[in-house]
């Protein structure tokens, strides 16, 4: 009898995050969508999750967890300054970013991103068997794909990009293009946020590597590479459940009545992340109130940031400018009673959001470059009553599918300003109509239809 294929899955990070130690070790599942959708066909096919703990040092060889078989893979503490702090978040990151932070190019980080790419490599080709589905994530791991080609050339394999591929012109500027071109191609499906992004890697492998073909359909080493776009997303149903429930509509009619009932709630959520454009959004905010076109008398805007990468120094300076410019914003602005911006700087969980997101009259979502981002989509799941407006920055991946948002271009400050304003006196009609559209296009490309489309595609 034929075996049905299983899904092995292989990411920078493990699925389950271990809390306490020794006996009193207790693991959970990460919070994210990849997770969520990920996990379920893992446990369905007998399947595999291979990743790093996010702990330097070695690892145990397995873990079987909540269902889930795990291969941790170990990083030395010098591996994390190298191949993650470095080379991922401080020569990927910012470049497939639009640099919008300078780059760095440095020699000493590419050889532990080849070593750790390649021991993920062996960790898959050691747990999976000819005609296994292999499902390698994100541009930690951009070499793998023809990594585990070459170790096992029976595997399907299978890319997916969380963040934007960026055009020629910034991508050429790595002296490792070529070969981070090549290890992509290894994989028999190549997965893309948006279509920009597919065109983008086409074009560059035409131009870099001996591949060549239609920017959906390349041909490379005597096979097919399909390069195509699949949309992230998120579990719809448990924003929606989760939001119709009594105990997230008390507590978004607390923050209601605590923030005073007839202000407006300006909100935003976001990773403490350069690329989220947070500091332009304060100075839009700012600049709304410093025409008179909003007062702290009639709005707010609570500003969610969660610390991320703190030990990277690009981080702590974006950590700075938002700690002063929400000073100086507070400083000007409120007055007795009343706050211009409630500041969290601090990770909320997902249950703690939706109430949020239910009390935000405006949700303000406006990246300077986001591969899809999830918030905008969590933030129409969590509005069944119809209610609120989304502003979305033109440059965030869900702004291709999301066009009844508000579109705005974030550099634009006055035009941002501009947007908040006719977001928060939108006509209750018209904001309702737009609402009910995003919500039915995030319910019927939801996560699982993205794991789906991805699978059927790879499928052997
Ligand atoms: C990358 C790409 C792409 C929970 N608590 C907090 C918080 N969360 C959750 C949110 C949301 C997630 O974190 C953030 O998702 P994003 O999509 O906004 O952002 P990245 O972390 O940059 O993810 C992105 C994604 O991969 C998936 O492919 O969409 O473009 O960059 O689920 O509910 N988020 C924040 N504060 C909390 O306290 N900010």
């Amino acid at each position: 009898m034929k075996r049905s294929p299983r899904l092995i899955v292989v990411a920078n990070r493990l699925p389950l995050a271990r809390f306490g130690a020794g006996s009193q070790a207790r693991w959970q599942a990460g919070a994210g969508g990849l997770v969520t959708a990920l996990l379920p066909v893992v446990r369905r096919t007998r399947g595999e999750w291979i990743g790093w703990s996010g702990a330097a040092g070695r690892a145990p060889r397995h873990e079987g967890r909540e269902g889930v078989a795990m291969r941790p893979v170990s990083l030395s503490q010098r591996e994390v300054a190298s191949y993650y702090h470095g080379f991922c978040n401080r020569t990927l990151w910012p470049l497939f970013h639009d640099a919008i932070r300078p780059p760095e190019f440095k020699h000493e980080n590419w050889g532990p991103y080849v070593d750790v790419n390649m021991r993920f490599a062996r960790a898959s080709v050691r747990c999976a068997k000819a005609g296994d589905m292999v499902w390698v994530h994100d541009y930690h791991l951009m070499l793998a794909p023809a990594m585990i080609r070459r170790l096992n050339p029976g595997l399907r394999v299978g890319f997916f990009l969380h963040i934007p591929f960026p055009p020629e012109e910034l991508f050429e500027w790595l002296p490792w293009r070529r070969a981070l071109l090549e290890g992509l191609l290894g994989a028999d499906v190549v997965g893309f946020q948006t279509h920009l992004a597919a065109q983008n890697f086409s074009r560059l492998a035409r131009r870099y590597t001996d591949a060549f073909g239609t920017d959906a359909l390349l041909r490379f080493g005597g096979r097919k590479v399909v390069v195509r776009e699949f949309p992230i997303s998120i579990d719809f149903d448990w924003f929606d459940s989760r939001a119709r429930g009594a105990r997230a509509v008390r507590e978004a009619a607390a923050i209601r009545s605590r923030i005073g009932p007839r202000r407006r709630i300006l909100l935003a959520v976001d990773r403490l992340d350069y690329t989220k454009g947070i500091d332009h959004r304060l100075e839009a905010f700012n600049r709304l109130l410093e025409r008179g076109d909003a007062s702290v008398k009639n709005c707010v805007l609570i500003q969610v940031a969660a610390p991320s990468r703190e030990s990277v120094r690009e981080y702590e300076e974006i950590r700075e400018k938002v700690d002063a410019m929400v000073g100086r914003i507070n400083g000007e602005h409120s007055q007795p009673g009343r706050v211009a911006v409630h500041y969290f700087r601090r990770t909320l969980s997902r249950e703690a959001l939706v109430p949020y997101y239910l009390a935000a009259d405006v949700m303000l979502v406006t990246p300077l470059r986001d591969g899809m981002n999830l918030v905008c989509k969590e933030y129409v799941a969590s509005r069944p009553d119809l209610g609120g407006v989304l502003v979305l920055s033109e440059f965030a991946g869900a702004a291709a599918e999301m066009r009844q948002a508000m579109l705005v271009n974030p550099r634009d400050v006055s035009g941002t300003a501009d947007a908040i304003r006719a977001a928060m006196s939108l006509p209750p009609a018209e904001a309702r109509y737009r609402m009910g559209f995003l919500r039915q296009r995030v319910r019927r490309h939801d996560v699982h239809e993205w794991a789906e489309s991805f699978l059927e595609e790879l499928a052997p």
